[in-house]
């Protein structure tokens, strides 16, 4: 495949509820993970923005389900599809009662029949996974919905200590090795594999 290019990306909404999410339908590829993971950076460096989507140094900046129109194209063909920021879990500061509505809205737009492609699952490259971690990633095998485990801020690793806390994540999801891709939204490093996942998602 020759090399992939966004050649558009604009913010659609911020979803609150299933009837708010955006009516046309495009495939869509889900970003999820614990808050502060670096969910909203990476839709940042994907689409080569610096603020498409809010990002913060503070856990609990997404609180909607945030849509982004992208287009890319490959092989002289245009696809349009969406990027899909949800909040993250596994952070306090909103009400318990506020968390079990987020989190009953997130259980069903992953259930709904919209066209889900995969879902990146965000997990901080420097600490093994958590419970929440995993909960999440069975949760998605149990919707029967394709995952892949991004490894985010590997710029904050050196090389030897890298390799090691990846092999350590990949056993603790139990997956193999081309379901686990190294991301830094800093560095770009994971950019271009990703968008190639992505396109070839958009083709089957
Ligand atoms: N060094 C480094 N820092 C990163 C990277 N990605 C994100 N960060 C930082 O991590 C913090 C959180 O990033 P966000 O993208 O807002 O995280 P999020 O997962 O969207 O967080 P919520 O919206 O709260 O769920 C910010 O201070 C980012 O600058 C990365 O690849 N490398
Ligand atoms: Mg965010």
């Amino acid at each position: 495949m020759e090399e992939i290019t966004i050649v558009k990306s604009e913010y659609v909404t911020s979803a609150v509820s299933r009837a708010t999410c955006p009516e046309e339908l495009l495939p869509e590829i889900v970003f999820v993970g614990r808050s502060n993971v670096g969910k909203s950076s990476l839709i940042n460096s994907l689409t080569n923005r610096k603020a498409l989507a809010r990002t913060s140094g503070t856990p609990g900046k997404t609180q909607t389900i945030n849509f982004f129109r992208v287009e890319l194209k490959a092989d002289d063909t245009r696809r349009a599809f969406y990027l899909v920021d949800l909040p993250g879990y596994g952070y306090a500061k909103t009400s318990k009662t506020n968390r079990k509505l987020w989190a009953k809205f997130i259980d069903e737009y992953l259930s709904s029949r919209r066209d889900i492609k995969f879902v990146c699952q965000l997990v901080d490259m420097r600490h093994p996974p958590m419970e929440s971690d995993l909960k999440s990633f069975a949760n998605l095998v149990e919707k029967n919905l394709p995952v892949l485990i991004v490894a985010t801020k590997s710029d904050k690793l050196g090389k030897t200590q890298r390799q090691k806390h990846l092999d350590a994540i990949q056993k603790a999801f139990d997956i193999d090795a081309e379901s686990i891709l190294p991301y830094s939204s800093v560095k770009n490093e994971g950019r271009s594999a990703l968008l190639d996942v992505i396109a070839k998602s958009l083709i089957e």
